[in-house]
């Protein structure tokens, strides 16, 4: 199987030629681009900045390079060429280097990486490598982050591309949830109930800034992944009436769902609104409070793509991931997060059908190392997660060269002050148990 990005090529140039006709389809025309063509305008532009994702008080010490433009000799390169610069700058560094490549991450990355996994396992995996005096994370800016958070201090985590952010996690900014938190305790007071239960807790999914997670910490919330979500609510449902769950309003809603919530004591909070839009006894009434956040690979999925998979394969397993749509979960066979899906295939003894619903470079890698298994994505279109693709090879062969060189180049790291209290927010998950 070719991989995403060749796959994108051709369907571009097939489009350019055969028009309507061209078989296939992606999201993007600009997938098809070297990243750097609509890369962050200031990159562009030679000023350095974080890209999206990145917490409000991410500090990069005065002295770290940042990315400007990356220099004409990586983006002209073959992809060969990369190769060989890799490998040998690979070869140069040893254990000085750890690389992390995430399971949505585009094959010709992915190849290089040390450790492959989801964001969480790879900031584990890197603290199996304290020797590491750098951690080049091929994912996106809040899994830098929170590598930042449990990595030991002189180890340095390098994002390839400043401007691989998550347009989830930018949908809640800090000022927009410290807004929405002061208008719920206008209306829920702070005052525990009869049980000691506090009014209102926040928890944040994996998918945050930094900030977001330290936001929590310091109010008694916790992080969660979509591996663990149902055990973080039932913790926050110990200590408090009703949860603020931020940014997926999906897998909040599955999540609760799940645990016997009812739609209407689920109201959906959207910063622009006053109030969220909603009225003050809806609040009141609730059990969890969803932000108006959402991804935008997994919102592509739908119950019609079921039905179909379903109608062409007979017997088809249907897996989704949980910040899919929550008709798309109910109508699937099972929903878990990245890693229950790939256990989930490689429990299937008999060979089987599988159609998936999440991000299609991880389909596409299970397809390839589970070939006694028919596994396709659910949605027709590719559309990789269009950010973590701007980690393009090129970004890989110039951080390592620098690091060879002896520069540490796009540092991501969390102000001591928003480490230590999103550290606890981490911890409490850590150590909530089902
Ligand atoms: O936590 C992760 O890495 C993501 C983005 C999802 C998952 O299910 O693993």
């Amino acid at each position: 199987m070719s991989s995403v990005n060749t796959a994108i090529q051709l369907i571009t140039r097939e489009q350019a030629e055969q028009g309507a006709t061209a078989k296939g389809s992606t999201c993007s025309p600009a997938l098809a681009k070297g990243p750097w063509d609509y890369d962050l305008a200031e990159a562009l532009a030679g000023i350095p900045a974080y890209g999206p994702g990145a917490s409000s008080a991410d500090a990069a010490p005065a002295a770290t390079p940042r990315q400007g433009q990356l220099p004409e000799e990586y983006k002209l390169a073959s992809d060969a060429e990369l190769g060989e610069r890799i490998l040998a700058a690979k070869a140069a560094l040893g254990d000085r280097a750890v690389i992390l490549g995430h399971f949505y991450q585009r094959d010709e990355v992915i190849q290089y990486a040390d450790f492959v996994g989801d964001s969480f396992q790879l900031a584990n995996a890197a603290l199996t490598r304290p020797d590491a005096e750098a951690i080049v994370f091929c994912g996106v800016h809040f899994m830098a982050e929170t590598a930042d958070i449990l990595s030991a201090p002189e180890q340095a985590v390098i994002l390839p591309n400043l401007a691989a952010g998550c347009s989830m996690a930018d949908m809640a900014d800090a000022d927009s949830v410290a807004e929405c938190w002061e208008q719920l305790e206008e209306i829920f007071g702070t005052e525990p109930d009869a049980e000691g239960r506090v009014p209102v807790l926040p928890v944040t999914y994996m998918n945050s800034s930094a900030a977001l997670k330290a936001f929590c910490g310091e109010r008694g919330g916790i992080v969660c992944t979509s591996s663990n979500a149902r055990t973080v609510l039932e913790w926050a449902f110990q200590r408090a009436q009703r949860v603020l769950f931020f940014p997926d309003q999906h897998l909040g809603r599955n999540t609760a769902k799940a645990l016997g919530v009812p739609l209407e004591q689920m109201p959906m909070w959207n910063p622009r609104r006053e109030l969220g839009g909603n009225d003050a006894q809806a609040l009141l009434d609730s059990r969890v409070i969803l932000w108006h956040g959402f991804c935008s690979v997994h919102k592509r999925f739908n119950v019609g793509q079921i039905e179909k998979a379903r109608k062409d394969f007979p017997g088809v397993q249907v897996i989704v991931h949980p910040e899919c749509p929550m008709e798309v979960v109910d109508a699937a066979d099972s929903a878990g997060s990245t890693d229950f899906i790939k256990k989930a295939i490689a429990a299937a003894t008999e060979p089987t059908t599988f159609a998936i619903g999440t991000e299609i470079n991880m389909v596409n890698r299970l397809a390839a190392e589970y070939p006694q298994h028919t596994i396709f994505c659910l949605d027709p279109v590719i559309c990789p997660c269009s950010t973590m693709y701007r980690i393009h090879p090129g970004y890989l062969a110039w951080v390592l060269e620098e690091l060879v060189a002896g520069r540490v180049v796009n540092r991501i790291t969390v102000a001591e002050s928003v480490q230590d209290h999103a550290r606890t927010a981490l911890e409490r998950m850590l150590a909530a148990r089902p």
